[in-house]
C-alpha cells in the first residue's frame, strides 16, 4: 500500500463536513472520475432513531469510509475499484423517519436511473425501506436477500413501524418475496409468519451444523436481487460493533461463501451494509464491513465483466 499522509481532498470524492474529512470510498487510491462512469455509487446514511439496545450507528458510515482507505485493491482475483466506485454526499438524516427515508428513496431512484448499482452505508436497518421502495419502483420483479441475526418481521416495534425491527415487514408489506440468511433470533409471531407467508430462509443454526449450501436461492426465487447485509449477521466475535449482537452468526469464510452462492445466477441491482455501531479504538469490525463491501464489489462487477486473460 502507498504510503498516506494528510487525507487528499479529491472534487466530487471527498467532503468536509464539521471540520471534518468525509473521505469518499477508497479516494486515496481512486482518481477523480464522473458518476456515470462508475459502477458502484456509495450513499452514505447516517441514520439513528429507534435502535434499541446499543447505540453507534450513525457513526458507521465515516467509520467505514475511512477504512475503507486502508484496503489492498487486490481482492485476490481482479481489481474490483476498476468498475469505478463514486461516493455520493451523506444523506441529509434530521427530521421525521418518513421526511428521510423519502430522501433516501429518491437517492436510491437517481442511481437507478443511471443504470448503476445504489451501496447504501447505515446507519440502522430502517434505512433499507427506503432503499427497497425505490427498487421496487423500478425493477418490478425482484427479491430482497437478507443477512441478519434478527428477521426484523414485526409490524411495530416499541410504538413504531419505521423501525430496525420491522425493516423487512415493510418489504412483506410492498409483496416483495424475500430469503433470510443467518437468522438466531426472532419472535413467535415472526415465526409464524414466516411459515404463513413461505418465507424462505437458511438460519444460522443450519449453517453451523452443515456447511453453506453452493446453492441457496430457491429456482424460483426473482433473478433481480436486492441484497440487505445487516452485519449482526455476523458472528459477534468478528462483528462486536453493533447495537444488538446474537452469539452463533456467520463466519468470515460462511459469509462470503452464502453471498457467492446467492451470487449465483443472480443479477445483484444494489445493495446495502447496516447496523454498524463503531467501538472507539477498534478498527477490526469497521475494516470487515469495508473489505465485505469491497469483496461485493468485485463478485458483483465480475458477473457483469469477468477479468480479461
Ligand atoms: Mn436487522
Amino acid at each position: 500500500m502507498k504510503e498516506r499522509n494528510n487525507p487528499i481532498v479529491i472534487q466530487n470524492s471527498t467532503f468536509k463536513i464539521n471540520n471534518s474529512f468525509f473521505p469518499g470510498f477508497l479516494s486515496s487510491e481512486l482518481a477523480p472520475t464522473p458518476p456515470e462512469s462508475c459502477l458502484f455509487h456509495v450513499i452514505p446514511v447516517p441514520y439513528e432513531k429507534t435502535v434499541s439496545y446499543g447505540t453507534g450507528t450513525r457513526t458507521g458510515p465515516l467509520a467505514i469510509l475511512k477504512s475503507s482507505l486502508q484496503l489492498e485493491l487486490f481482492d485476490g482475483i481482479g481489481i474490483p475499484a476498476e468498475y469505478g466506485i463514486y461516493t455520493h454526499p451523506q444523506v441529509n438524516c434530521v427530521g421525521k423517519a418518513e421526511t428521510v427515508l423519502k430522501r433516501i428513496t429518491d437517492a436510491v431512484s437517481n442511481v437507478l436511473n443511471l443504470n448503476k448499482i445504489p451501496v447504501i452505508l447505515g446507519g440502522e436497518h430502517t434505512v433499507s425501506a427506503g432503499a427497497f421502495k425505490a427498487v421496487k419502483a423500478h425493477f418490478k420483479d425482484f427479491g430482497i436477500v437478507q443477512f441478519d441475526a434478527h428477521a426484523d418481521l414485526r409490524d411495530t416495534y416499541h410504538g413504531t413501524s419505521l423501525s430496525h425491527a420491522c425493516v423487512m415487514r415493510r418489504a412483506l408489506d410492498m409483496d416483495i418475496p424475500i430469503y433470510q440468511i443467518g437468522v438466531r433470533s426472532l419472535s413467535w409471531e415472526e415465526h409464524l409468519l414466516r411459515e404463513e407467508r413461505h418465507i424462505g430462509h437458511l438460519d444460522a443454526s443450519a449453517i453451523g451444523m452443515a456447511h453453506v449450501p453452493g446453492l441457496i436461492l430457491p429456482d424460483d426465487f426473482p433473478k433481480n436481487i436486492y441484497i440487505t447485509f445487516d452485519v449482526d449477521g455476523l458472528d459477534p466475535s468478528i462483528m462486536p460493533a453493533t447495537g444488538t449482537p446474537e452469539p452463533g452468526g456467520l463466519s468470515w469464510h460462511q459469509a462470503v461463501s452464502a453471498l457467492s452462492s446467492v451470487l449465483r445466477a443472480r443479477k445483484v441491482v444494489g445493495f446495502d451494509v447496516v447496523e454498524l455501531a463503531p467501538i472507539p479504538g477498534m478498527h477490526a469490525p469497521e475494516f470487515t464491513v469495508a473489505r465485505l463491501i469491497y469483496n461485493l464489489f468485485g463478485m458483483i462487477g465480475r458477473q457483469k465483466r469477468p477479468p480479461q486473460p
